[in-house]
């Protein structure tokens, strides 16, 4: 079977983090470019911090490219910093860097790889704010004809995160989300209805406290400090480990149980901005190009990104 190929659009962050590590350690996954967008800290932060993850991981070869450093219509995008810390990963220790990123903006990229590769074999995989996937789209349209499908985490059908009804991702640009859910691409949104259901569970920090190697150490601390920030901000000591979620969809899809239906983006709303309004209420309509993800297999998942690690541990010391 030949590899999935996908772009990692992304704003690391402790969950981006694992998101790449499941992806880079994935053998069924090319990652064709690492993109990135602002959003759980500001662009630069989120951009050195994914070359220094691509760096830890072994993907030297692998583009990386920065995109947007602000929504498409509001101020600068409010960073998580509550959660991610004011570096975006702090706590982790990752290796130096002096390598370049890619001169293109991240919209570019997007556009030159998805028109460059074979038609319907390129999967998006946005997991910060949709600015640069909507820049993407108005930059070439004909990608939405040309992609095989968007696999994104963001949203939610019935919570939100930073607002009753929104999620971090969707309400920073909502008007960005609100391009990329009405361009008819197929679309599973993976929102917080499903990354709830991917805590980092005791039991699961145990195993990978076990694993032992540089890139299980950076896992650790990871959730560690996920788990910190998370109890600190939101009382809860089990977080959601919401990106690789995305990832795990596409490495295999039954991770993942999807319900067809479809979502639009509220970006007017006086109490609603940000919202993903999905329409559950009855069977989608035949030609509904978006679904969202709806529950998750836990073991199937971390068993997952505890291989992937692994993996990528026998990568990373081979290269000493
Ligand atoms: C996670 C995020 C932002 C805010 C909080 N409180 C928690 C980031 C994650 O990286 C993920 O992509 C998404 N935004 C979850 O809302
Ligand atoms: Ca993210």
């Amino acid at each position: 079977m030949s590899k999935k190929k996908i772009i990692i659009d992304c704003d690391p962050g402790y969950d981006d983090a694992v998101a790449l590590l499941l992806a880079g350690g994935s053998p069924d996954i090319e990652i064709l470019g690492i993109t990135t967008v602002a959003g759980n800290q500001s662009l630069e932060k989120v951009t050195k911090n994914a070359l220094r993850i691509a760096t830890l991981i072994g993907l030297d070869h692998v583009p990386v490219a920065a995109g947007a450093c602000r929504p498409l219509l509001r101020p600068a995008v409010k960073v998580a910093n509550y959660i991610h810390g004011e570096s975006g990963l702090d706590g982790t220790t990752l290796p130096q860097t002096d390598r370049r990123i890619d001169p293109r903006h991240a919209a570019q990229f997007i556009v030159d790889t998805i028109m460059s590769e074979a038609p319907k074999t390129v999967t998006l995989v946005p997991i910060g704010p949709l600015t640069n996937i909507a820049l993407a789209a108005r930059l070439e349209p004909r990608i939405v004809e040309r992609v095989k499908e968007i696999v994104l985490m963001g949203g939610g059908y019935h919570i939100g995160n930073v607002a009753p009804m929104a999620e971090f991702n969707i309400e920073n640009d909502p008007e960005a989300a609100h391009i990329v859910f009405e361009e008819k691409w197929p679309i599973t949104m993976v929102g917080l209805d499903l990354t709830y259901q991917a805590l980092a569970t005791g039991k699961v920090k145990e195993r990978v406290s076990k694993i032992g190697t540089p890139v299980g150490q950076f896992l650790n601390d990871v959730l560690l400090h996920f788990s910190e920030t998370y109890k600190r901000s939101k009382g809860l000591t089990e977080p959601p480990v919401h990106d690789p979620c995305a990832v795990a969809y596409v490495i295999d899809p039954s991770v993942i149980e999807t319900r067809k239906a479809p979502i639009h983006v509220e970006y007017q709303g006086q109490y609603t901005s940000g919202m993903t309004v999905a329409d559950l209420r009855r069977a989608a309509p035949a030609d509904c190009h978006t679904q969202v993800a709806v529950k998750l297999d836990h073991e199937k998942f971390w068993t997952l990104i505890e291989q992937a690690t692994q993996r990528l541990a026998n990568r990373y010391e081979q290269s000493f």
